[in-house]
């Protein structure tokens, strides 16, 4: 699933990222992208309209925030934002008193009787006792479908057979759970082709007799556009608490995903990601985001470039930069911020495209350098940090014999940092510092 949505923004992303200011016209190019790539998905055109509009908003009024490029900025925006329709992460509400009925509906075929299993499963691992209740009495063989799921499990079902009417079978049921000391009651029910009064309103009649903590729209999410109408009407008819998305291991387009929370409001609680019973995740809108953006590995770059730059630490490297007053002492200390990050063949290889580039550096090389090049520099003296002009022959000579150097790598550093302080003069504002000490490095 989201693999066409995927490489749809993939493409988008992937043109801004040669981006190195953004202005408001590249903004609306890129959101004109993601607009088209959610549409295509099957996304709720009102859905699509509300996203596209808080993700501007957030854009193009956004701080500027020095340790990340524009590009990177705008992918950090819609992946909360995306993560934001998503959602918050799945739970079950089970609160009151036991047994905590949590009651299954949805279409025909959507998966409501593997999912009472699946769930039944999830309960028993996380110590719960649950029972499972066959409540589609229109379908012979849905009963022994449930029975036979159960056997498998070893979990109990609880069945009256076809005879009786639904909300009988399922306050039953309950009971039985009470007296039996069970404490979760998982209810299967019928589905229909399409929602209709007849089935709402036994729907609605169970929902009488055993009032359930969760009341969950099993939905299938091949669905397409018609997903909004579909959870909108359960919704409005019986009140729903929470989505479960079914058969997601299929090729599906993912809109349903993100339009049925929309417009419900209510949890994506789970994803069903297979026909076993115990292919159910637990949903994590933030993960499901990143999935949807095929950006894991840049949004984890994301999130260390800002765990280690603080805004207002390159601030100050940014002004320094700008006059040119830029030393050895401040050299090491962005040294230090990029090895925060991790090992710069971790940090290359998250970097689009950098990953190759590299390819033929062995990584063990790379980080070697970075530590030979700080003991040259910790083995400097303080005014030389500041003004590397005053580094005659015998100071280089001191200065390998301190690092565990030679005289030649001395000179190949002084070398370039003379490049880079003649680069940043020539690039002057716009660029920040971090970047163009990445470059040297890239
Ligand atoms: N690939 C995949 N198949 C699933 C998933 N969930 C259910 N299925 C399959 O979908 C089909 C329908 O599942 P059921 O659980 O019988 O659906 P239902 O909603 O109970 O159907 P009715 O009772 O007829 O309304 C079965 O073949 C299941 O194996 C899933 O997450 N992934
Ligand atoms: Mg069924």
């Amino acid at each position: 699933m989201f693999e066409s949505l995927t490489d749809k923004l993939q493409v988008v992303f992937r043109r801004l990222g040669k981006r190195g200011i953004l202005r408001e016209a590249d903004v609306d190019e890129v959101l004109r992208g993601i607009r088209l790539a959610l549409l295509e998905a099957d996304v709720h055109y009102k859905v699509v309209k509300d996203f596209i509009g808080r993700v501007r908003e957030r854009a193009v009024g956004a701080e500027v925030t020095r340790s990340l490029s524009p590009a990177q900025q705008v992918i950090k925006i819609v992946h909360e934002e995306l993560a934001e329709t998503l959602g918050e992460p799945g739970r079950l509400e089970l609160k009151g008193p036991a047994p905590y009925v949590i009651m299954l509906v949805g279409l025909q075929s959507s998966g409501k009787t593997t999912t009472v299993a699946k769930l039944a499963r999830y309960l028993r691992q996380g110590g719960h006792l649950p029972l499972m209740v066959a409540g589609d009495t229109y379908r012979p063989a849905a009963i022994t479908q449930l029975e036979v799921l159960g056997r498998q499990l070893e979990l109990p079902v609880y069945s009256e057979g076809q005879h009786v009417s639904p909300p009988n079978i399922c306050a039953n049921g309950v009971r039985e759970a009470r007296r039996r000391g069970y404490d979760v009651v998982v209810l299967d029910t019928a589905g229909r082709l399409q929602i209709d009064e007849e089935m709402m309103a036994e729907l609605e009649r169970i929902k009488q007799a055993v009032k359930p903590v969760e009341t969950i729209l099993v939905a299938d999410a091949m669905t397409g556009q018609e997903a909004v109408n579909i959870a909108a009407g359960f919704h409005q008819q019986i009140g729903l608490t929470g989505l479960i998305l079914t058969k997601v291991d299929g090729d599906a387009r993912g809109g349903a995903a993100i339009s049925m929370r929309a417009v419900t409001g209510v949890p994506i609680e789970f994803l069903g990601t297979g026909e076993k019973t115990d292919a159910l995740e637990v949903f994590h809108p933030d993960r499901l985001a990143s999935r949807i953006l095929g950006m894991g590995d840049v949004l984890t770059l994301i999130e260390r470039a800002e765990a280690a730059f603080d805004d207002e630490q390159a601030m100050r490297m940014d002004r320094k930069l700008r006059e040119a007053s830029f030393d050895l002492e401040d050299f090491l200390e962005q040294l230090r911020q990029v090895k925060k990050m991790g090992p710069l063949s971790q940090i290359l290889d998250l970097v689009p495209g950098m990953g190759r580039l590299v390819q033929d550096v062995s990584p063990e090389v790379t980080d070697q350098q970075l530590k030979r090049i700080e003991a040259i520099i910790l083995s400097m003296t303080p005014e030389e940090r500041r003004n590397p002009r005053i580094i005659n022959s015998s100071r280089r000579k001191r200065i390998a014999r301190g690092s565990g150097t030679v005289v030649e790598e001395v000179n190949a550093l002084l070398k370039q940092f003379r490049q880079m302080q003649r680069m940043v003069k020539q690039l002057g504002k716009g660029k920040k510092g971090m970047q163009k000490l990445m470059g040297m490095f890239g």
